[in-house]
């Protein structure tokens, strides 16, 4: 490995841009993270996050050595041990598990701390699919939305990211894009100046984002369906729709027509908080501006109607045809153009048993305290449960278990961490070989190891192959190198547009674009091959088949809505252990509107405890109109910090949503008062 210089390199995180890097290296450390000015849709700018990485992989406080406990679970005391010791231990107690329980006594946790396709979904998943571990459906982050968007859709299939700088209009729909996909902003932006692009965001906060716009449209939780399904209504009512293009590529426009009469301006208006003639102004403007395009984001998705909130915003660019015009359409995720091989990479033929259970990552809690027959040992990696999970004091007294044996393969001692029996140390993604395929963008990118392992951490690959030698796996799939499992993710028949992308390709340029083709003219795959308005598929399983607003479910009696979401300087939870990052965050707030401070009888900066069934939360209030009377937003995944209770999953229901097991971490309900 050379010493000094620079490196091409691949942001690791789960965020849409997955900026293309330059570390700058010298004596065996990176010492300077900076964008790549040649990639061709990050240009060169990257976070301020990604900026103080350097502060985070060299790091003192990251783990160096596996590390057994000596106190108790959650406390944080540990000892050193050696690989041999760790990996020992770990597979003697499956082996035994294995004998006594079966091996669904088993459950893996994992999610995409290291976006790299080998890291979060490769030889871990060969290895816990030949053990016949339970399964985890890994449903916390964006599938309600995902599988709404697939009913109308067919897939994870918006535009080109890049062509939007076409676009007249940009609306962001619960979005805080300027901190969650900060190119998409500069694209907009560009577009603001060059020919005059018009930027909405529909929000429940007034977040930067919002600060951003030309205009902001408060809503009330939840009730975004409701909004798109009045748009619809005006589209209809004022000819505003595109009959050819209905006509073509979509089913059920006559139907949906009528269907969307109800949800007439003052209907929609009552749900929403949004006014009537807001509502107007927002139709029209969508229904006259070409091109225009729709950034669907996660936060609505986060809610029991999730699911039907994506579906039916994903109708919207139907109605006028804007899927055929450049820059006209909509991105929710991008994800099915860069589909590689799963089979081969992740091997679910290993498992034998084909009706292992499934459990929702989103039920932690309940699954560790309640399921039967119970999970005797959790191996968690990419993620940090302790902090991002919710229904969070169920997690934790599920974690606290004595009788669960758990591992934590993770770089920093997480708060999840510290509930561990074994910990093991893990390399830094600069540290590895692995792909990465955007959801957001068409480009595919390579990493390849820029620094020495740190200590003895080791990848989550090496981490599998070795449990795999010991457990006695002989499978060659066990002994691959990287290289060569890129190469079988790659070679895919079934998804044209990664024609002519290999590792040789990948090695030489570090990036790469899928050669996607518009999605218009063409045949989507859903059932009808077109976009279904009307959605048969939907009926059979149990929703209603045309978009429709559904009022989130009861959560106890308490006065406000709580939405929780993510902060500028985290990712999750990752930073929220950094100190850089912790002081560009400074502390979590709580966001009220004026007319509920005066009626609870809180003055801004007060401290206040929020609480509900599940659990309290003490944060420090901002008092203002950044949220709607009867709104709570506050962000960022801090981990707990001693005595400060600022672990705002206590409070989030886990409910499931409406659509892909999805998670509702903004539909909970709260009191408050001042402390
Ligand atoms: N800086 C930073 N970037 C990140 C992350 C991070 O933690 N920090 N996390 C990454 C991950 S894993 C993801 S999934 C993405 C998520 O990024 P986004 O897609 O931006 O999703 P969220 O941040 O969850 O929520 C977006 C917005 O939805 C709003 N919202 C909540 N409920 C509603 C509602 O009912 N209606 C409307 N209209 N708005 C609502 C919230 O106020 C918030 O501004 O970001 C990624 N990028
Ligand atoms: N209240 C609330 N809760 C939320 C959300 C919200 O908006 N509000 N958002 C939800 C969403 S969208 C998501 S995606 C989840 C995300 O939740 P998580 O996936 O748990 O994300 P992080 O908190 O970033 O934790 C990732 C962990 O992986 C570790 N890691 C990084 N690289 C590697 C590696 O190569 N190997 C191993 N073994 N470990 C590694 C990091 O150090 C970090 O501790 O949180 C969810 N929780
Ligand atoms: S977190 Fe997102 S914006 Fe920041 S460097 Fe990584 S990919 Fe780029
Ligand atoms: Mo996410």
């Amino acid at each position: 490995m050379s010493q000094n210089g620079i490196f091409k390199a691949v942001c690791p995180l789960d965020c849409p841009d997955q900026c293309g890097l330059l570390l700058q290296k010298e004596n065996g450390k990176i010492i300077k993270v900076e964008g790549d000015p040649n990639h061709p849709v990050t240009q060169g700018h990257i976070c301020n996050k990604v900026r103080n990485m350097t502060d985070r992989i060299n790091d003192e406080k990251r783990l160096k050595y596996p590390l057994r406990r000596t106190g108790r679970k959650g406390e944080g005391q540990f000892e050193q041990i050696t690989w041999d010791e760790a990996i020992q231990t770990i597979t003697a107690r499956w082996k035994s598990l294995i004998q006594t329980d079966g091996p669904e006594s088993i459950l893996p946790y994992s999610f995409y701390g290291n976006m790299g396709n080998l890291s979060a979904e490769g030889m871990d998943r060969r290895f816990f699919h030949r053990i016949g571990a339970s399964q985890l459906d890994r449903s916390i982050c964006s599938s309600a939305g995902s599988a709404g968007y697939k009913y109308t859709m067919g897939g994870s299939f918006g535009i080109d990211p890049e062509d939007t700088i076409h676009s007249k209009l940009f609306i962001f729909w619960g979005i805080n894009a300027v901190s969650t996909n900060m190119h998409q902003v500069a694209i907009a932006q560009k577009a603001r100046k060059q020919n005059g692009a018009k930027i909405v965001v529909i929000d429940v906060h007034k977040n930067q984002t919002g600060r951003l716009a030309d205009w902001f449209i408060p809503i009330l939780p939840g009730t975004d369906s409701a909004l798109a399904l009045g748009i619809m209504h005006i589209l209809f009512s004022e000819n505003l729709v595109n009959e050819d293009f209905l006509q073509k590529y979509t089913v059920g426009y006559e139907e949906l027509r009528e269907h969307v009469r109800q949800y007439d301006p003052d209907t929609v208006s009552r749900i929403t908080g949004v006014s009537p003639e807001d509502i107007y102004k927002l139709a029209r403007m969508y229904g006259k501006t070409s091109p225009s395009f729709i950034r669907i984001g996660n936060g609505p998705q986060h809610h029991d109607n999730g699911g039907m909130f994506v579906r039916t915003v994903a109708c919207l660019p139907a109605l006028t045809g804007q899927w055929l015009v450049k820059g006209g359409g909509a991105i929710k995720g991008n994800g099915g153009y860069l589909s590689h091989n799963e089979l081969r990479l992740q091997r679910p033929d290993l498992l034998k048993n084909k009706n292992t259970r499934v459990i929702n990552m989103n039920l932690l809690g309940e699954a560790l305290l309640t399921l039967d027959p119970p999970v005797k040992s959790l191996f968690v990696y990419g993620s940090n449960p302790a902090v991002v999970a919710p229904n969070g004091n169920k997690v934790r007294e599920g974690l606290a278990r004595e009788d669960l044996f758990t591992v934590v393969h993770d770089l920093f001692l997480t708060d999840t961490a510290k509930y561990a029996d074994i910990i093991l140390p893990a390399t830094s993604s600069f540290e590895n070989t692995d792909f990465y395929t955007s959801y957001w963008h068409h480009y595919i990118q390579l990493q390849q190891p820029v620094i020495e392992s740190y200590y003895e951490a080791k990848s989550n690959v090496e981490v599998f192959q070795l449990l795999a030698e010991v457990m006695g796996f002989d499978e060659p799939v066990f002994k691959q190198s990287e290289a060569e499992m890129i190469a079988e993710a790659l070679d895919h028949l079934k998804n044209p547009y990664l024609e002519g992308i290999d590792f040789a390709g990948l090695a030489e340029h570090h990036y790469l674009k899928a050669k996607v083709k518009p999605l218009f003219p063409g045949k989507l795959p859903t059932q009808s091959g077109k976009i279904e308005l009307y959605s048969e598929k939907m009926k059979e399983d149990g929703h209603p088949p045309f978009p429709t607003y559904i009022p989130l479910q009861e959560d106890g009696a308490f006065d406000y809505s709580f939405v929780p979401a993510p902060n500028h300087n985290f990712l999750n939870s990752t930073f929220s252990n950094n100190q850089k990052h912790t002081t560009l965050e400074k502390e979590p707030r709580l966001h009220m509107n004026v007319r509920d401070a005066v009626k609870e009888g809180i003055e801004d900066g007060a401290k206040v405890r929020i609480w509900n069934h599940r659990g309290e939360c003490i944060l420090k209030v901002s008092i203002g109109e950044n949220v709607l009377p009867g709104v709570l937003v506050t962000q960022g995944l801090w981990a707990d910090q001693q005595g400060t209770r600022q672990l705002v999953n206590t409070l989030t229901p886990d409910r499931i949503a409406d659509m892909g097991g999805g998670a509702t971490f903004f539909s909970g309900r709260v009191n408050v008062e001042k402390v």
